[in-house]
């Protein structure tokens, strides 16, 4: 398999929301067929659907890998599972750890188990506000630039964490 190259949104809301999120950049990135690219800030965002939860903590990374969609797949969800994640009949729930794959280079991939482009994305504030921290130039499935995206999403509720520097600059 070529290598190809991935972005990954990240989400946690409950047990330790931040450093849920540091460890799963560091799982991937232990991964043989994984390398962690970059990664953005950590960003605060309020909950999408039922609001009786915590505030989320989300970021996006982007990585190399030679897996193809499906075998990522099994990979990010076991890492889900390793963070205790619990799948749970209420839908938008809190998590430990969500890890949704959000475009695997330019593929277009509609199956049971994997639907790339991710279906949430493009009204989602808190996955393209880092998308566009890591890759400003971005062009999108649609063919219309990220910033595009970025223009027309709200950012109510959105606050980066400064206090947490992303992994490229830790690593570099
Ligand atoms: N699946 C299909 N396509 C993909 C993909 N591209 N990446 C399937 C990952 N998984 C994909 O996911 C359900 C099924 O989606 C998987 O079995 C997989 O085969 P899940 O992680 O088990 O369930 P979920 O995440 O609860 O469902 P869903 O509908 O994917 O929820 P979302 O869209 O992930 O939203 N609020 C804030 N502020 N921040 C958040 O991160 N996240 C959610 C969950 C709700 N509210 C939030 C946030
Ligand atoms: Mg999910």
């Amino acid at each position: 398999m070529p290598f190809s190259t991935v972005y990954i949104g990240l989400g946690s809301n409950i047990k330790d929301p931040s450093s849920q999120i540091q460890r799963a950049l560091q799982s991937l990135d232990d991964h043989d067929s994984i390398k962690l690219l970059a990664s953005a800030h950590l960003y605060s965002s309020a909950p999408m659907g039922p609001k009786n939860q915590p505030d989320y903590t989300n970021s996006v990374c982007k990585i190399s890998t030679n897996l193809p969609p499906i075998e990522l797949l099994d990979v990010t969800q076991a890492i889900e599972l390793e963070h205790g994640r619990e799948r749970k009949a209420e839908r938008w729930g809190p998590r430990t750890l969500d890890l949704d794959i959000l475009l695997y280079d330019k593929q277009h991939i509609d199956t049971e188990r994997l639907v790339i482009p991710h279906y949430g994305m493009a009204t989602r504030e808190f996955v393209l506000v880092p998308l566009f921290e890591i890759e400003p130039d971005l062009i999108m499935p649609d063919d219309r630039p990220l910033s595009a995206w970025v223009a027309e999403c709200s950012l109510v509720g959105l606050r980066r964490l400064s206090t947490h520097r992303n992994y490229r600059e830790i690593n570099n």
